[in-house]
Order: structure tokens, then C-alpha cells, then sequence
């Protein structure tokens, strides 16, 4: 089903033409509304008038997370704070939040995005959505709950924690659609695994995951393991929150971008030079339609790239393909790139390996080291000293390979990492202490 078709479906020259006219609009709006805005395309020597089709995007300056910090909390809003009715902040892990706000309008278009998203991943109104993401300043959680008001269907705010009772709830309720981080998708399944929970007893469906990377080999293991289709969602605060870009049903390779509401671009993490279409690189997002806080060439950091090829579900907007990694997450292991997710894709390949890991990374003397902890099954643990060895070579020997970079593998006892109610933290670099 197609929730939102007129819009979903426009055949691409009447998209990038409905784009264009928003974007000339929203670009006029924030010269006028904000003067830090107006500044820096002033000191970038472009007018909004200069913006005469799409590809003029590339002349305006970015927009980064330091451009928010320097504005914190208000500063980069186009409406008087009496029309603001919603603030969220991003956490960040360093320094201030980045503090986003919403209009009424706003709030209609985000939940109007939301049900959309929720009816792409195969969401119906007469489901009942289990809505595990946190509630409070984290975008996920409100931001599902009016997307699964708005689509008709009805909605248990859980928010994240507590997962025995979750799955009570899951259980007693008929919890048929499930949205979660990734990697508390996991964790609720192993303790259904412990409860001794008979997937039968459950009515789950389908299940709507993002807020982190994870790798395909993570969808197959939720899928098997939940026994429900796992979709990829993706989003971010200063865009407005989740449900910028989600997988259809049908195909679930690649995200579709809800374009009719934000431009993307991929630019060239190093020169920042927009890349030619296809090409891999980093995320950037112009905001078309928000009103208290438009973006402008938002650098996300995120790594992807556009799918330009027809999908078998109808829509028209072009698809980003998943999201393995941003440049923060990004290691450098003596001069290797690492992602997380690609240590995470090694892993959950091999036998007897579970998907709960940790990577510590330190620097001996002048070298990086990079040692991975990861749990293996009971069976593994209580098993021979030798298949332990012979399991722990192995990880190494695959690292090594297929990421180019050596490591320790170490292997720890079953419930031993701790588990994610959220976002997971995978990484320890002891070398930014
Ligand atoms: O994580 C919004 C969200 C909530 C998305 C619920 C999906 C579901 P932030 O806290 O601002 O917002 O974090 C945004 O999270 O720049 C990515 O690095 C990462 N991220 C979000 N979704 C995905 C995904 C929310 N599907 C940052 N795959 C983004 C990979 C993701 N990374």
C-alpha cells in the first residue's frame, strides 16, 4: 500500500520541479529570517535569487553541528518562539546538545512523514505498534508515536527499559508491529530466548529499526530470531527526526528519501565537491518544508550513497543505500579505515559467535591496537579449550582478511557485554583519552 501515492509516486520531472519551487521558497524565508544564515551566504557571495534550478544548491554554504553550537539553543530559528510548540535535543556525546524545534506545521508534516514511513515498512491502521524507542528529548520516540497515531493504528508508548515487561506487554497486548533501536531488537529477543517465549505466543510482524548502524547480517539474525521482516529507518534531529529515509517491504535495499520534503546531495567527505550520482560519500540534507528550524546543506556525516534505479514498489524517490557508518564512528587502525558494523558483519558470520561484541581500541608506543571482545554461545564456552582457540583464530584470520587490519580476538562469556536499551556503544578508543 501506498499511503501518501500523489505524492510517492510523481514522476521525476514534476518532483524536481515541486522541489525546486520549495526550495527557492525556503532558501528566501532563512536569508531573511536568520541573520547568521544570511551572513554566511552573504560571505559565500550567493543571493537567494542565484538559486534558479536544483544543481544551484551546490553554491550555498554548508551547515554543520558546529553552526548549531555556535546558535545554541534558539539562535538558528526562523519563527518566534510562541510558534515553537516542540523542542528535542540530540544528546552528543561531547559539548552541548543540538537543540531542534517545530512549529504546529511541523509536527502535522513529521507525523504525516512517519505514517508514511510506517505504511512503506508494511504498517496497517488496525495494527497495534509497540513503540520502544525512547521518549523525551531523543527524536524516536514521539516522533513513531504521532507517525502511528496518524496512520490510524494504535500505539503502546513503552519507550525503552524494562524489557521483561515489554514482552509481557508484547505478549498480552498483540504487539504486531515493533520499533526499536537494532540492537534493543536483539536484546528483547534474548530474553524472550530466557523467558522460554514461543515466538507463536506473539503476533509481531514486521519491525521498524534505526537510530544506529547495523549490518545486513544483523537483519538476518533479527529476522530469524524475531521471527518477523526487519525494516531499515533512518533520520536525524536536525532534519527533523526519524523518518527521513525508510526500506519498502517489497524490496528493503535501500531507504526511500521522502524528497518531496528534504533534498539530498552526497559530497566528498575530504573536498566536500558534490559527487556525481551513485557515488558513495557523505549525507547531506536541505530541509524544503520545515518552518521554526529549516537546515541548508546539513553535513550529516553519515556515509551513503543514491540509488537512482526504478523499485519494484511504485514509489519514485530515489533510494539511499543503508547507513553502515559516519565519519565519527569511523576508526583508523594504524592508517586502516574500520566501521563497527564491518567488525559486526565478520562476526555474526561465524559459528558459535554471538552478536554481542565491544571493540577497544588503544595505542601501544607509536601502534594502534585493536582488540574485539565478543560473547559466544553456552555451548562454545563449555565446549573443548581447543575449538574456543580454533574460534578465536579464526575471528582474527577474518578481520585480518577482509578488513585489512589485525586484531585480538577475545572471547568472553555469554551475557557478559552489556546490553543496549537504545543507541548501542560499541566502541571504547582509549586513544582520545
Ligand atoms: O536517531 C532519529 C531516529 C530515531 C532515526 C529512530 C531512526 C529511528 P539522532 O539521535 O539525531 O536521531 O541521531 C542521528 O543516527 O546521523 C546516523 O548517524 C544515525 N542513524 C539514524 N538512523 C540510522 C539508520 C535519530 N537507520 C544519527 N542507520 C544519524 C544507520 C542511523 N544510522
Amino acid at each position: 500500500m501506498i499511503f501518501d501515492e500523489e505524492f510517492e509516486t510523481m514522476p521525476r520531472l514534476a518532483l524536481e520541479s515541486l522541489q525546486l519551487h520549495r526550495l527557492q521558497k525556503q532558501i528566501a524565508n532563512v536569508y531573511l529570517k536568520v541573520p547568521y544564515y544570511a551572513a554566511k551566504m552573504d560571505a559565500a557571495g550567493v543571493h537567494p535569487s542565484d538559486i534558479k534550478t536544483l544543481g544551484d544548491v551546490n553554491r550555498l554554504p554548508f551547515t554543520t553541528k558546529e553552526d548549531l553550537r555556535k546558535n545554541y539553543p534558539f539562535g538558528l530559528f526562523t519563527v518566534p518562539m510562541e510558534e515553537v510548540v516542540r523542542i528535542h535535543a540530540s544528546s552528543g556525546t561531547t559539548g552541548q546538545p543540538t537543540v531542534v524545534g517545530y512549529t504546529k506545521a511541523d509536527i502535522k508534516m513529521w507525523a504525516g512523514l512517519m505514517a508514511r514511513s510506517l505504511s512503506a515498512a508494511g504498517a496497517h491502521p488496525n495494527d497495534i505498534v509497540h513503540n520502544a524507542y525512547g521518549y523525551g528529548l531523543f527524536t524516536g520516540g514521539l516522533g513513531a508515536h504521532y507517525g502511528a497515531e496518524e496512520l490510524g493504528a494504535t500505539v503502546i508508548p513503552i519507550s525503552g527499559g524494562n524489557t521483561k515487561k515489554q514482552i509481557q506487554i508484547m505478549r498480552d497486548f498483540g504487539s504486531s508491529v515493533l520499533l526499536c533501536t537494532p540492537s534493543y531488537a536483539l536484546n528483547m529477543a534474548e530474553v524472550m530466548e530466557d523467558q522460554g517465549v514461543d515466538l507463536k505466543e506473539l503476533k509481531l510482524r514486521v519491525g521498524i529499526f534505526g537510530a544506529e548502524p547495523w549490518s545486513e547480517a544483523m537483519r538476518i539474525e533479527i529476522e530469524k530470531k524475531l521471527g518477523i521482516k526487519a525494516i531499515d529507518i533512518y533520520g536525524l534531529s536536525e532534519v527533523m527526526g526519524p523518518g527521513v529515509a525508510i526500506e519498502c517491504a517489497e524490496e528493503q535495499k535501500g531507504l526511500h528519501i521522502m524528497e518531496d520534503h528534504f533534498l539530498a546531495e552526497i559530497v566528498d567527505p575530504d573536498s566536500f565537491e558534490p559527487l556525481p550520482l551513485g557515488e558513495k560519500g557523505e549525507l547531506v540534507f536541505t530541509t524544503l518544508t520545515k518552518e521554526a528550524f529549516p537546515v541548508i546543506r546539513y553535513r550529516t556525516k553519515d556515509f551513503s550513497r543514491l540509488i537512482t534505479d526504478e523499485c519494484s514498489c511504485g514509489r519514485s524517490f530515489y533510494r539511499m543505500e543503508k547507513v553502515t557508518g559516519r565519519s565519527d564512528d569511523m576508526m583508523i587502525i594504524r592508517g586502516v579505515n574500520v566501521f563497527p558494523s564491518q567488525i559486526e558483519e565478520v562476526l555474526i558470520g561465524i559459528d558459535g559467535v554471538e552478536p554481542h561484541y565491544m571493540i577497544i581500541v588503544d595505542r601501544k608506543g607509536t601502534l594502534d591496537t585493536l582488540e574485539v571482545q565478543v560473547e559466544v554461545s553456552d555451548n562454545l564456552f563449555s565446549d573443548e579449550i581447543k575449538n574456543l582457540e580454533a574460534t578465536t583464530m579464526l575471528i582474527q584470520k577474518e578481520i585480518k582478511e577482509r578488513l585489512g587490519v589485525s586484531c585480538k580476538a577475545s572471547l568472553v562469556e555469554p551475557r557478559t557485554i552489556q546490553r543496549s536499551e537504545g543507541k548501542a556503544q560499541r566502541v571504547i578508543d582509549k586513544r582520545k583519552f
